[in-house]
């Protein structure tokens, strides 16, 4: 049994302890475990055979018994007995995006609501409007989201780019450990650092390519591997992410990478291109009509270059106008990671961060940042953590003083201000007037028109003390869509009052997407590249805003924070 399965296992013992009404800390307990066990590098199976499990943060032995039910005997007896208690309907419906199991459980009881027939009834006869706290909009959207369920039973979800990337690095690594391994790299979507991957795709050249298949198939991450051959060997991993690792003489190296990032778009108009000139591309190699000879290349640049394009890097590999601009010599000089001088986004414990204003400065100074600019929640935050105007002049006081210190990080007073539900801001304007810096950021009342949201969200762009639109359009990748926002309208504005939006590069946001950063630049709105750290860890995340960036074809000019602080 994977992490992955166990992890599953044990959220659904949370979702049915939640349908049956358990209080929060006992569900919050198997969510929690679920995560470090789905994280766990190693089989989490062996651990629980061993008795080691209860080794695991979090992992106690009520959890180590049920782990062990279920391995032995597919199943937990709490689940299955919640399940035979419960009508099946209502664990489906609690699939319904926006309908967790709290409000089943109140459909159930205040509606008599038992699946998916019962809750099209009620909604398509009014009665789900007039429970407390739901409304005509809630009802709507139940019903989008039945005819939603009817249309694609749950699939396997893509995931994000940093459950998929480490542990592609991981495996790389392993790969390029083994004596009989030349060259490794990751290919796919998780090189091109696309929002989210299917899957992990490694290639690497070998003159013993079965041994190597074998060895990579023995990772301790590996749960299960099919027949190592000659050509690779396909793995399932214990997070449940699924690797494809190919491998190749090293003659072809360059062509087989060149095949296997993609994107399959680029690809196939790489490939219709070629063959207009009387040239066949392939994994293998590149065959001219003109002498029947394949040639094989063992780096990227000699494939492109044979084609007659200078070098595309695999995050412009979308087939979004790379390779014209790559034949006429004009691919943008992107920016780089190196190239980010501040981060101008991040959450200390004033608010909703877990780490201190102190510790959040160390850890940027450690990265080498010449500023950091500290952007707690404003007043009406809506999750009881946000930062009266009061406490936010004290904190301004607290980073004068701190920049009093020599040698030390610049760090900016800023806050990230709610923009209210009509367009004004959460906190009067001479507070915002004693700011650094200001990012305008919508939380709540999502569920508005495009037209309303549009104005909403201009009516802060035009704001003279605002200077950032963080997390514009409030997606949250595999969960949430996008808001209903006119982007285009919004960057207009932004371009006419000299307002930057930022890519807020948190793996779960992504936001501005790679899209949505390209519009920006072509309307003439500068970046800021932010990570939104309520941690320091998350200082990381840099990273994943810089791909983004370079996603967007965004050159170090075009973004903010790779100058000096300007302001
Ligand atoms: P994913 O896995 O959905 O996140 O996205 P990719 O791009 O990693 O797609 P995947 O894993 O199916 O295939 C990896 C690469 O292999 C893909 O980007 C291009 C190449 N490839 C796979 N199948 C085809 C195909 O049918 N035609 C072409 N031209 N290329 C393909
Ligand atoms: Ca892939
Ligand atoms: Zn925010």
């Amino acid at each position: 049994m994977t992490n992955a399965e166990i992890a599953a296992a044990l959220e659904e013992l949370a979702v049915l302890y939640q349908l049956d009404g358990a209080d929060r800390y006992r569900v919050l307990a198997y969510t929690n475990s679920a995560r470090t066990i789905r994280d766990q590098g190693s089989s989490v199976e062996e651990m629980a055979l061993c008795g080691e499990v209860t080794e695991l943060p979090g992992v106690g032995k009520t959890l180590e018994e049920k782990i062990l039910a279920l391995i032995e005997t597919g199943e937990i007896p709490a689940a299955a007995k919640l399940k035979e208690k419960l009508p099946p309907g209502l664990i489906e419906i609690n699939r319904i995006p926006g309908l967790g199991p709290k409000t089943v459980r109140r459909l159930h009881d205040e509606l008599g609501v038992n699946g998916p027939d019962d809750l099209r009834e009620a909604a398509e006869a009014g009665k789900v409007r007039e429970l407390k706290g739901l409304g005509a909009k809630s009802e709507e959207s139940i019903l989008e989201g039945l005819d939603r369920l009817d249309e694609e039973p749950a699939g396997p979800q893509r995931k994000l780019l940093d459950e998929v990337l480490p542990l592609a690095e991981e495996l790389v690594t392993a790969l390029r450990e083994h004596p009989s391994c030349e060259q490794a790299e990751i290919a796919g979507s998780a090189r091109r650092m696309a929002d989210t991957c299917k899957d992990i795709d490694l290639i690497a050249t070998s003159r013993d390519p079965k041994t190597l298949a074998a060895h990579i198939a023995s990772h301790e991450t590996v749960a299960s591997a099919g027949n190592p051959s000659e050509n690779g060997v396909k793995l399932e991993t214990q997070p449940g992410i699924g690797v494809d690792v190919r491998i190749v003489v090293p003659e072809a190296f360059g062509n087989l990478l060149q095949h296997f990032t993609g994107s399959a778009a680029h690809n196939t108009v790489l490939r219709e291109i070629a063959v207009s000139e009387g040239l066949h591309v392939s994994e293998h190699g590149i065959k001219d009509d003109s002498t029947g000879e394949t040639e094989a290349f063992r780096t990227e640049h000699e494939v492109y270059e044979r084609l007659g394009y200078s070098y595309i890097e695999p995050e412009l590999r979308e087939n979004r106008g790379e390779l014209e601009a790559a034949r006429a010599g004009e691919l943008p000089d992107l920016v780089e990671r190196s190239q980010v001088r501040g981060d101008l986004h991040c959450h200390t414990t004033l608010s909703d961060g877990q780490n201190t204003l102190e510790e959040m400065a160390a850890a940027a100074e450690e990265l080498g940042y010449d500023y950091l600019a500290i952007t707690d929640h404003s007043a009406s935050h809506g999750f009881g953590d946000g930062v009266p105007a009061d406490v936010l002049l004290r904190r301004v006081e607290e980073i004068r003083e701190f920049n009093r210190q020599e040698g030390r990080i610049r760090l900016l007073a800023g806050s990230e201000v709610n923009i209210n539900a009509d367009g004004t801001l959460d906190y009067e304007d001479d507070v915002l007037d004693e700011l650094d810096w200001v990012i305008a950021s919508i939380h709540t009342g999502f569920s508005k028109s495009e037209s309303a949201m549009t104005a909403r969200m201009i009516a802060a762009i035009e704001h003279p003390a605002v200077d950032c639109i963080g997390h514009a359009t409030g997606r949250l990748l595999t969960r949430r869509d996008p808001y209903p926002l006119d982007i285009e309208a919004a960057l207009e504005a932004a371009a006419r009052s000299n307002t930057a939006f930022e890519i807020n590069g948190s793996p779960k946001r992504r936001d501005l997407s790679d899209v949505h950063a390209r519009m920006a630049k072509a309307a003439g709105v500068k970046i800021v590249l932010n990570t939104d750290s309520h941690r320091v860890g998350s200082f990381a995340y840099m990273r994943y805003a810089v791909a983004t960036a370079r996603r967007a074809w965004l050159e170090p000019a075009d973004v903010l924070n790779t100058g000096s602080w300007w302001k």
